[in-house]
This record gives structure tokens, sequence and C-alpha cells, in this order.
């Protein structure tokens, strides 16, 4: 069987990445689309999302579509659109910028309001990201813990800088949308730091190159 093939058995769920500006989302996305990636990964440069394969415990193979809404501020035109149909949503904000988080009500209404119609609710998860600048935090935890609380959310922190918990956070709102559970130890595993550097890639480059398999070789598992 062709690759193509398997992966058109596979279960797709659309995940979208929102929050303040600045607060990492996009930095969140890229540093998923790069641990660990080899064949699973295809760039889709032009369009907003790209898609990236995961197995879930059971051998369940996952391909997510992953959006960042790019520019877009709240009330910008095209926002119900993007969130319109996510199966997850990841709710971004920065720990050491107390607007960000404040702003999360705002964001969590549209979203809300964008999906009022459709017959899917996303699965949403409070994304604290930057948590290497823990001494510069302004965001208490027990804030974070009580929104989450409030409005039914999973929680995660994590470091897009470093790779901490990067690929935990995807995988755990996968698996909960998907009713899988996660054992002790595919949660401790995923959490574990990929050291590489971001990379920009040229916009024209198409699905996998020899040059970006090469350049996959740099990530290294702590
Ligand atoms: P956005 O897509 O939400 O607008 P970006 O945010 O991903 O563009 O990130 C905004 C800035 O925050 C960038 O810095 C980026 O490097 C930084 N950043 C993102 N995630 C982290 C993190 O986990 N830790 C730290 N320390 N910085 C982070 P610049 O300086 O390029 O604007
Ligand atoms: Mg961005």
């Amino acid at each position: 069987m062709s690759d193509s093939e398997e992966e058109s058995q596979d279960r797709q769920l659309k995940f979208v990445v929102i929050g303040d500006g600045a607060s990492g989302k996009t930095s969140l996305a890229t540093r998923f689309a790069q641990e660990a990636f080899g064949k699973q990964y295809k760039q889709t440069i032009g369009l907003d999302f790209f898609l990236k394969r995961i197995t879930l415990p059971g051998n369940l193979n996952v391909t997510l579509q992953v959006w960042d809404i790019g520019g877009q501020s709240l009330g910008g035109k095209m926002l119900d659109k993007y969130v319109y149909g996510a199966h997850g949503v990841l709710l971004v904000y920065d720990i050491t910028n107390y607007q960000s988080f404040e702003n999360l009500e705002d964001w969590f209404g549209m979203l809300k309001k964008a999906n009022e119609e459709s017959q899917v609710q996303p699965l949403v998860c409070l994304v604290g990201n930057k948590i290497d600048l823990e001494h510069m935090r302004t965001v208490k935890s027990d804030k974070h813990q009580r929104f989450c609380q409030e409005n039914g959310l999973i929680s995660q922190f994590v470091s897009a800088k470093t790779g901490d918990s990067v690929f935990l956070c995807f995988q755990r709102v996968a698996a909960e949308i998907l009713g899988v559970k996660l054992n002790k130890a595919e949660m401790e595993q995923s959490q574990m730091i990929v050291k590489a550097e971001l990379v920009n890639y040229p916009q024209d480059e198409g699905p996998i190159s020899q040059d970006t398999a090469q350049r996959s070789k740099i990530c290294s598992i702590q």
C-alpha cells in the first residue's frame, strides 16, 4: 500500500491555534510541525495550514490539520471561518503578558459564537506559552486553572521556544477528541524537549524535500 493510500484512511482532525498577537501561535505551530518530522510532515505553504500525522496509543494514526490564524486579531473578518468546524482549538496566551490572558474571554467568546451552528463543538485547550520565561510570569497559575475549570478546558503549559510539552499538548487534545487514554509513560515521553533551532523555510518549498529531510536530523531528543 502506498503512503497516500495509508494516509487517506486516517482520521483527520482540524486544529486551530488562536490567541493574541505575539503570544507564540506561529512558533507553537512551527515547533509542532518540526518535531520528529519526516515523512509525516507536509508543508502546504500558500495555504494557512499544514498536515501532520501522529500515532496515538493502539496504533491509531491521526492526521492533524493545523491552522494558524496568521496576523488576524479579534474582530478579524475571516476569523469565524477559520475556527468553524474545528475539532480542537489551542487557545494561547503568553504567561508573561497579562493582557494576552485577559483577552482570552473575548477569544473564547468569538470561538463559541462562530461554532454556534456547527455540528462539531471543538475541544479547547488553554495553552500558557513561554514557560522558559517563568521568572517573568505575570499570570498566576491558579488564574489559568480557574479559567479552565470555569469553561471546561484542558490545561497545558508549554514553551514553543524550547519545545517543552508542545507535542504533548497537541497529542492530549487529539487523544481526548478520539476518546483515547494516554498513560503516564506516554505523557512523559511526549513532554521531552526537542533540541532544535526553529528554521525558516523558503516560501516555495513543496512537500518534503531532500534538504528538509536532512535538516530533520538536526532534531535530537534529550
Ligand atoms: P504569534 O504568532 O502569536 O503572533 P509568534 O507569535 O510565534 O510570532 O511569537 C511572538 C514572539 O514571541 C517571537 O519573538 C517569538 O520568538 C517569541 N516566542 C514565541 N514562543 C516563545 C516561547 O515559548 N518562549 C519565548 N521566550 N519566546 C517565545 P520575536 O522577538 O521574534 O518577536
Ligand atoms: Mg503568527
